[in-house]
């Protein structure tokens, strides 16, 4: 199935979607909707259904039936195995997506490090050698600027407590945990500015841990980070650090 956002579609409430693997998880987003829709009309009409057909009447007493026949038991066992079945489904479908997502990392074009403490963000940049932790370096506070149609690869870590790392236009969302380096990747297909938000209560300030997805053309992000590179290398000649 290709998912897409229709005009008139019941769906419109999802965030824009501009990440390369988005549309595989909108579409188990709307398969499980529809079948939680479809089951909670099923059960709420049979138990309306009931309430009315078996309501209280003159002469007539409550009764009570041992469940001990197959017939009896087939009213727990019949929905038991359909919701079991359709468990697996929602498995059967959202595994290959899962394993693009999460079990997985493409080859990347960009590599960065989100480092979440309380209560902020901030990015560091693997600089021309395309390797952390060495001199050129360079770091954004607040601003996570990346390539449209590039493969970033991040480490997510936390200097603290749990936070989560949220950007709803990519459908990512990633638990980062102190003393753990998260790995994961996304690819942003369209340029503008974005929401990033941290998705795990961390303290006081946690609704205002916000910062920013800039998505830059490649030629623009190129630029950028020549320039960022550019700066870290004076700020190097002239501390030695
Ligand atoms: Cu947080």
């Amino acid at each position: 199935m290709h998912p897409h956002r229709g005009a008139n579609s019941m769906f419109d409430d999802l965030p824009q979607n501009i990440s390369s693997f988005g549309g595989d998880v909108d579409s188990i987003i709307r398969y499980i909707w529809w079948i939680i829709l479809v089951w909670f009309v099923a059960a709420e009409g049979f138990l309306v259904y009931t309430l009315v057909r078996y309501r209280r009447r003159e002469g007539r007493r409550a009764g009570w039936l041992p469940a001990d026949t197959l017939k009896a038991n087939a009213w727990v066992l019949a929905p038991v195995v359909l919701v079991l079945a359709l468990d697996l489904s929602i498995e059967a479908k959202s595994h290959g997506v899962w394993h693009e997502v999460k079990g997985q990392v493409p080859q990347h074009d960009v590599l960065v490090r989100v480092t979440a403490r309380q209560f902020a963000w901030t990015f560091t940049y693997a600089g021309p050698d395309g390797a952390l932790d060495t001199e050129d370096d360079f770091q954004t506070g607040g601003f996570l600027y990346v390539p449209a149609n590039k493969v970033v690869r991040f480490q997510l870590e936390s200097t603290d407590v749990l936070h989560s790392f949220w950007i709803p236009v990519l459908r990512l969302k990633q638990d980062a945990v102190p003393g753990r380096s998260i790995r994961g990747w996304f690819k942003a297909t369209e340029p503008g500015t974005y929401e990033i938000a941290c998705a795990e209560i961390c303290g006081g300030g946690h609704t205002s841990m916000r910062a920013r997805l800039v998505v830059l053309s490649e030629d623009d992000y190129a630029r950028w980070a020549e320039t960022m590179a550019q700066q870290r290398h004076l700020i190097v000649e002239a501390t030695g650090r």
